[in-house]
C-alpha cells in the first residue's frame, strides 16, 4: 500500500481494509528509519490511524491541521509526498522533524514548543470567518501538551467564542513520562465512560426539520441528555466551558475515527474529540517503554537497545550532584516541567519523592512556584532546556529577580546540539525535545 500512496488524494482512494494495511506498513517504515537515524518514535507510532483518518476526511491544504509540539508528524509527512525525504531525518540538511511551512503547503503552522496549537488554530478559524471562507481548522493536541497554560488559555477563549473549530485530544496517558496532575485525573474519569457520548447527529438533524415541534424537541432532549451526562460524568469540564465533547474514541480504529471526524465537520462551534491511543503502538518494546522511545538515537530493532553507548552528560552530572547535595540539605527541592528524565532528575525523584515536583508542561508555573518556595526559605532547583526557558522570562524577572529570590535555574541543552541538525534557523536552540 505504501508504494501506492504519494499524496493525501491517494489515501482517500483506499478502502478501509487497505487503509488498515497501510497503517501497518507505515509503522514498519517509520521503525526502519528511526532505528537507523534516531527520532521521535513512540508518539508517531501512536498517531498512524489518526493521521490516515484526518487525511481521508479533510482536504489539505484548504483545511488546516495544527499539530501541537509537532514531533508526531512523520506519518503526515509520509502521506503528503515526503516519504522518501523522511529517510534524511536527523541528517545534515535533511527533512525537519517538525512541521515546517517552508517544506510543504500541507504544514500550515510551525510548531516545536508545546501547547500552542489551540491558539493558532483558533486564530486561523477566526481569520477564516472574517474572510468569509469555509474551510475546517483542526488542532491535534496531546494530553501532555494540554497541561500547558497556553493551551488552557486557548480553550477558555475558544469555548466561549462559538467559533467553528475542532480540537482533537490525543490521550495516551503520557507526556514524555507518565502524565500527572488535575487534567490527567479529569481525563481518566472521562476515559472510563466509553461509548456513552456517541452523538447521533443525523437523527438530531432529521428531528430538527419537523415543522414547529422539531427544534424545541431537540432542545429538550439535549437538555435532558446534558443533565444525565452531568450525573454520569461528574464535572463535564469541556462541555461546561463551551465545547461539544465527542468520545472517547478508540484512536486505533480508523473507521470510528473517520466517523467522528465526519460528524465534527457538520457541527458548528468548537468541538473536542477525545481519542485514546497507545504510545509506541505496534512495536512492543516501545509500548512497554514509551518514555525511553519518545525520542531516541539509533537503536537495534530486535532488542530495542541503543547503538551508541551513552556517555555521562551534563544532565546526569547535574542529577548526581543534586542527589549528593540534597542528602546533606533537606531544604533542597527539585521542580520539572514534564522533563524528569531529560533533565537528569530521575534519581532525585526516586530518592526524594516528597521533594520532587513534576508540574506538567508549564514552565511559567514552574518558576512562579519556585519563587513562592524560595520566599518561604526552601531551595528550589529548576532545570529546564534552554529553549523552553523562554516561556518563563516574565516569571524570572517579575517574580524572582526583582524580589531577589534565591532560585537555582539550571539551563539544560544550551548551545549547539550536535545530534539534531535541523534545516531551520533555530537549529541551535531546538535540542532533542
Ligand atoms: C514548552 C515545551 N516544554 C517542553 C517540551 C518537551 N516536550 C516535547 S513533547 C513533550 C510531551 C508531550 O506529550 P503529549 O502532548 O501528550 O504528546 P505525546 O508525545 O504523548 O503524543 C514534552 C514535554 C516542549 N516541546 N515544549
Amino acid at each position: 500500500m505504501i508504494e501506492r500512496v504519494n499524496s493525501a488524494e491517494d489515501v482517500k482512494k483506499l478502502n478501509i481494509q487497505e487503509q488498515k494495511q497501510l497503517a501497518e506498513e507505515i509503522r514498519k517504515y517509520i521503525l526502519e528509519i528511526v532505528s537507523k537515524n534516531g527520532g521521535h518514535l513512540a508518539s508517531n507510532l501512536g498517531v498512524v490511524e489518526l493521521t490516515i483518518a484526518l487525511h481521508t476526511v479533510f482536504d489539505l491544504p484548504k483545511d488546516k491541521i495544527v499539530w501541537d509540539v509537532g514531533h508526531q508528524t512523520y506519518v503526515h509527512k509520509i502521506l503528503t509526498g515526503r516519504k522518501e525525504s523522511l529517510k534524511t531525518l536527523r541528517k545534515l540538511n535533511g527533512i525537519a522533524g517538525f512541521p515546517k511551512t517552508k517544506e510543504s503547503e500541507t504544514d500550515c503552522f510551525n510548531t516545536g514548543h508545546s501547547s500552542t496549537s489551540i491558539s493558532a488554530a483558533l486564530g486561523m478559524a477566526r481569520a477564516r470567518d472574517i474572510k468569509k471562507e469555509n474551510n475546517h481548522v483542526i488542532a491535534v493536541i496531546g494530553d501532555g501538551a494540554l497541561t500547558g497554560g497556553m493551551a488552557l488559555e486557548a480553550l477558555n477563549d475558544a469555548g466561549w467564542s462559538k467559533t467553528r473549530l475542532t480540537v482533537i485530544l490525543n490521550d495516551n496517558e503520557m507526556s514524555i513520562s507518565k502524565n500527572i496532575g488535575g487534567i490527567s485525573m479529569l481525563l481518566s474519569k472521562l476515559r472510563t465512560k466509553k461509548g456513552y457520548t456517541k452523538s447521533n447527529i443525523s437523527m438530531k438533524n432529521k428531528i430538527a426539520k419537523i415543522p414547529i415541534i422539531g427544534i424545541p424537541f431537540v432542545k429538550i432532549v439535549q437538555r435532558v441528555k446534558r443533565s444525565i451526562k452531568q450525573l454520569v460524568i461528574p464535572k463535564m469540564f469541556f462541555e461546561d466551558i463551551g465545547f461539544r465533547y465527542l468520545g472517547p474514541v478508540d484512536g486505533h480504529n480508523i473507521e470510528e475515527l473517520e466517523r467522528m471526524l465526519t460528524i465534527s465537520k457538520q457541527l458548528d462551534g468548537p468541538v473536542l474529540i477525545h481519542i485514546l491511543t497507545k504510545k509506541g503502538k505496534g512495536y512492543k518494546i516501545a509500548e512497554e517503554n514509551p518514555d525511553k522511545f519518545h525520542a531516541i538515537g539509533p537503536f537495534d530493532l530486535e532488542t530495542g537497545k541503543s547503538k551508541k553507548a551513552k556517555s555521562k552528560d551534563y544532565s546526569e552530572v547535574f542529577g548526581d550532584k543534586l542527589v549528593e547535595l540534597a542528602k546533606k540539605n533537606d531544604k533542597i527541592v527539585a521542580i520539572t516541567a514534564s522533563m524528569k528524565d531529560g533533565t537528569g532528575l530521575t534519581k532525585f525523584a526516586k530518592e526524594f519523592p516528597n521533594r520532587f515536583f513534576d508540574i506538567g508542561i508549564a514552565e511559567q508555573h514552574a518558576l512562579g512556584l519556585a519563587a513562592g518556595m524560595a520566599k518561604e526559605g526552601v531551595i528550589p532547583i529548576v532545570p529546564i532546556y534552554s529553549s523552553f526557558y523562554q516561556r518563563a522570562y516574565d516569571q524570572i524577572i517579575h517574580d524572582i529577580a526583582i524580589q531577589n529570590l534565591p532560585v537555582v535555574m539550571c539551563v539544560d541543552r544550551a548551545g549547539v546540539v550536535g545530534q539534531d541538525r535541523r534545516n531551520t534557523s533555530r537549529n541551535f536552540r531546538y535540542g532533542i525535545f
